[in-house]
């Protein structure tokens, strides 16, 4: 690894890697934390795929790299906050456990170099707002399986063909107006959250859309998901928020790397 490609952050934010589902971009989430420094380390949900894996059991070895390496950062001086989500529901029975560097929390609050605080959570609590009936969550359920099969199946052709990682779910979901619906009643609910607790903004995941904007003077950053986008929130040393698309980041590094080193 070169010092010229490693990045140091003071806070990393990533949910929904759903480790345990096929649909799981570990190689990609790898390559992120290799690539990676950073003081705090926060894991908001949906980190392990808990209902994926009983319905059918599927653990390659690139998802224990991916729990080895974010134990190793723990090990290493990182401070890492795990805030279980609807999938990993399981683990939030441990909420308030510290191990060294790492601890479980339902939700918490944290300080940005700015001053700036901000309620990190995973953001199922926000689908209360956003009711379904149970044939239309079936419907639902059953659509983004074979969506994400498809997403799967265009994005190895493209990969085959030496194109990006393009993912369809996203592009339908920009599409659809119900979606989009949906998407705004979450961030207004998740706004309202931080707002009710005097916070500047709240940090969640869950709906795998990555996005920061402002909801009526409230910010509202979603870290997105490691299954379509691979993208992350990161805070600078400063303070100031980022959202990466790690894809990107790669093809980046790639093109840098085929030019010649500047002298
Ligand atoms: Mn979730």
């Amino acid at each position: 690894m070169s010092e010229r490609n490693l990045r140091h952050y003071r806070s990393v934010f990533i949910s929904d890697v759903h480790l345990g589902y096929r649909g799981c971009n570990a190689q990609m989430l790898i390559d992120f934390l290799r690539h990676t420094r950073t003081k705090n380390l926060y894991l908001v949900g949906d980190i392990i795929d808990m209902i994926s894996l009983k319905r059918s059991f599927y653990w390659p070895q690139d998802h224990s790299n991916v729990i080895r390496m974010l134990l190793g950062k723990a090990k290493h001086g990182t401070r890492v906050v795990y805030v279980p989500g609807n999938h990993d529901h399981q683990f939030r029975e441990y909420c308030g456990l510290k191990f060294g560097n790492l601890e479980i929390r339902r939700r918490c609050r944290h300080l940005a170099a700015d001053g700036r605080k901000y309620l990190v959570t995973h953001g199922d609590d926000y689908d209360g707002n956003v009711r379904f009936s149970l044939p239309l969550k079936l419907v639902g359920f059953v659509a983004y399986s074979g969506i994400m099969f498809m997403n799967r199946a265009i994005c190895a052709v493209r990969n085959r063909m030496g194109y990006d990682y393009w993912s369809l779910a996203t592009f339908l979901k920009e599409k659809s107006s119900s979606a989009l619906k949906y998407v705004e009643r979450f961030r207004e609910a998740a706004a309202h959250d931080a707002r009710e607790y005097g916070l500047d903004g709240v940090i969640c995941g869950h709906i795998h859309r990555a996005e920061v904007t402002d909801v009526d003077g409230v910010r509202y950053l979603n870290d997105g998901d490691w299954v379509e986008s691979c993208s992350v929130l990161v805070e600078h040393h400063d303070g100031r928020m980022e959202l990466l698309n790690w894809p990107q980041e790669v093809n980046a590094r790639k093109v840098g790397e085929a030019l010649p080193k500047a002298a």
